[in-house]
């Protein structure tokens, strides 16, 4: 039997093939797949951050631990999405430009498929120009998501991009990553915020309606 605590220490160690068989294993003991991901993905990236900070890991433990967390996270995603669900909605979302970081962005993704929204992922380092043309294209919410301190200017830079191209009328735009907070969202004209995946679904919804 495999418990939630290895699944974190496997992330932690980037042990990809046996966080696949932990998350499995722990569907098949009939734990929720929200328990598995908030209780031992999501708390594992955040231990790999500290460390990082402390010195103890580097970026290619980031990076060993960032792919057993996908590889964890594969097994999931059919759970998390309730299939044959109607279109709540068009979403483009992508990771700024600069920036490499997918992790979260892709659990948003998700978590918005699962709420039954068509999610058009633009993928990372998304040029300002990619977020105006999927706006042109049908999206009615723009997701920008930023990892990095360095790449928050651009969202600001994507929006006003988004406002030259006048498309703001038609798309609401919201942002999100570990960085960014509420009134970072208001001082450079995004129409929303939000601070995790589900909450995410939750805003978007909103902004549709
Ligand atoms: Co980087 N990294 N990283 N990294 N990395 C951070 C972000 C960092 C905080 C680590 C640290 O120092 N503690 C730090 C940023 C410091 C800062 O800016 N102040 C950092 C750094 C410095 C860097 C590099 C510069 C390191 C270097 O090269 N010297 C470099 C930059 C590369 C680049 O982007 N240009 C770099 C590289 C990498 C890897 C490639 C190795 C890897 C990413 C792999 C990948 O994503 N495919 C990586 C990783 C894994 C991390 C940490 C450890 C984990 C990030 C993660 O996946 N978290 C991270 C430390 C940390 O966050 N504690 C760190 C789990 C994920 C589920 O959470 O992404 O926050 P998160 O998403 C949440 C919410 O934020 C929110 O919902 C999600 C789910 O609840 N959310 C949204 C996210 N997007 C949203 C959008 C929304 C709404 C909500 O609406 C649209």
């Amino acid at each position: 039997m495999v418990g939630l605590e290895t699944i974190y220490k496997n992330v932690i160690a980037g042990q990809a093939q046996e966080v696949e068989q932990g998350v499995q294993g722990a569907l098949d003991q009939g734990i929720d797949a929200d328990v598995i991901l908030n209780e031992s993905l999501i708390p594992a990236m955040g231990e790999v951050g500290k460390r990082f900070e402390e010195g103890e890991f580097f970026v290619p433990e980031m990076l060993i631990s960032a792919r057993a967390m996908k590889a964890g996270l594969a097994i999931l995603k059919p759970y998390l999405i309730d299939s044959g669900v109607e279109s709540a909605g068009i979403v483009a979302i992508g990771t700024v430009q600069g920036d490499l970081h997918d992790i979260g962005k892709n659990l948003v993704a998700v978590m918005l498929e699962g709420a039954g929204f068509e999610v058009r992922d633009l993928g990372v380092d998304v040029p300002p120009e990619t977020f105006v043309d999927a706006a042109n294209e049908g999206a009615q919410v723009i997701g920008l998501s930023a990892l990095l301190t360095t790449t928050m200017p651009k969202m600001e830079q994507t929006i006003q991009a988004m406002r030259e191209a006048n498309v703001l009328n038609k798309v609401s735009v919201i942002i999100g990553g570990a960085p960014v907070t509420e009134s970072y969202a208001q001082q450079i004209g995004a129409d929303a915020f939000a601070p995790d995946a589900s909450s995410a679904t939750r805003v978007v919804r909103q902004l549709i309606e």
